[in-house]
């Protein structure tokens, strides 16, 4: 029946790959819903989506995709439980659903359209927050995991970065930016700073990102030029967290009324600086303590 069934959308977002690629599948290759009716919408059966597994699973590993297609069409959904459960080359994510796994499959392909896609569509449709925590934070920390994929964690962080900072801005009448946000002194993690970024602008506040390894007198320099209302800096590890950069601004001509030390890398720091332990936590300080002028 047309009705039965998964749609192409949702099957993609379970395969990670992109819309148009199952498309390309469907008419070069045959393997489209077994059920499709000229005119009607695409419905995915259990076994058609068995195949399309067997045919992502094999193109990823650089076999032709008309031969690929030629073993896909012979699978039946057992293939798909099997492979869930075995084969080193998945990245965990945890409790996460369909998107994520997606994501992480799209991941490892370095397929990064079908990277942009599940995370453009997982903004547009539950916003940056839900986006960073159910989608993108379960991926990055199973790619983390998984130490041998550096080329997939580097392509990945870019494509997370791009549909991040694709996420539109205030307009600049909305009032110049009282936030400044930055990453401690060699740090190279920014992307959840780059999320705070996004998650701010969907609430109309705009910020200014300094980005990556913030050497202290480049934050002081900004600070001094801007007068920021609230100053962010992200460390993830230890090693970044040298707290001397924050002791400069709190003691600087400019002193920010508030200062924010964000990321697991911060120690025991005095009480003055607040220290959220989410991106909902930061967003919801910085919404309640800063305007824009
Ligand atoms: C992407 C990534 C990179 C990218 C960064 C790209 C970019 N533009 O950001 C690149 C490839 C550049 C990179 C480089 C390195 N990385 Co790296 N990287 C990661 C990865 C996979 C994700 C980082 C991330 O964004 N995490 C954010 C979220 C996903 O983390 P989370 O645990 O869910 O978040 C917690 C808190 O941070 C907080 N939180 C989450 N989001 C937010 C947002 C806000 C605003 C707030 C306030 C709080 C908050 O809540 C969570 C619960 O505590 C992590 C794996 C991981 N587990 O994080 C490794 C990881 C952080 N990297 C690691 C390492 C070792 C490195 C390198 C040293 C590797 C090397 N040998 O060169 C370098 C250089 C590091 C440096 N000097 O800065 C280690 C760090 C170990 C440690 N604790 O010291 C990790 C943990 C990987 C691992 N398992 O070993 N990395």
């Amino acid at each position: 029946m047309a009705d039965d069934g998964l749609s192409a959308g949702a099957v993609a977002r379970r395969l990670g790959v992109a819309v148009t690629t199952l498309r390309t599948w469907h008419q070069r290759y045959g393997l489209g819903p077994s059920g499709h009716v000229p005119g009607h919408h695409r419905r995915y059966t259990q076994e058609d989506l068995a195949r399309l597994d067997v045919m992502r699973e094999l193109t990823s590993e650089g076999v032709a995709p008309a031969e690929a297609a030629r073993w896909a069409r012979g699978a039946g959904p057992r293939q798909v439980v099997d492979r869930r459960h075995g084969g080193g080359r998945v990245i965990a994510v945890g409790a996460a659903g369909d998107a994520a796994r997606g994501l992480a499959h799209a991941a490892m392909r370095l397929d990064a359209a079908a990277m942009r896609e599940i995370i453009d569509r997982s903004i547009e449709a539950s916003g940056v927050v839900a986006t960073w925590n159910g989608l993108l934070r379960p991926v990055l920390v199973g790619v983390g995991d998984r130490h041998a994929v550096v080329e997939v964690e580097h392509l990945l962080s870019r494509c997370v970065s791009e549909a991040l900072g694709a996420v539109a801005r205030p307009p600049a009448n909305a009032g110049s930016p009282r936030i400044l946000l930055a990453c401690a002194d060699e740090e190279q993690h920014s992307l959840p700073l780059e999320a705070l970024a996004a998650a701010l602008a969907e609430v109309g506040l705009p910020c200014r990102l300094l980005g990556a390894r913030v050497p202290p007198s480049a934050l002081a320099g900004a600070v001094r030029r801007t007068g920021p209302d609230a100053v962010v800096v992200w460390s993830h590890s230890q090693s970044t967290a040298d707290p001397r950069q924050l002791d400069a601004l709190r003691s600087g001509e400019h002193r920010p009324p508030l200062i924010i030390a964000a990321g697991p890398g911060w120690d025991e720091l005095p009480v003055v600086i607040e220290r959220p332990d989410s991106l909902d936590a930061a967003l919801t300080l910085l919404s309640n303590r800063t305007l824009v002028g």
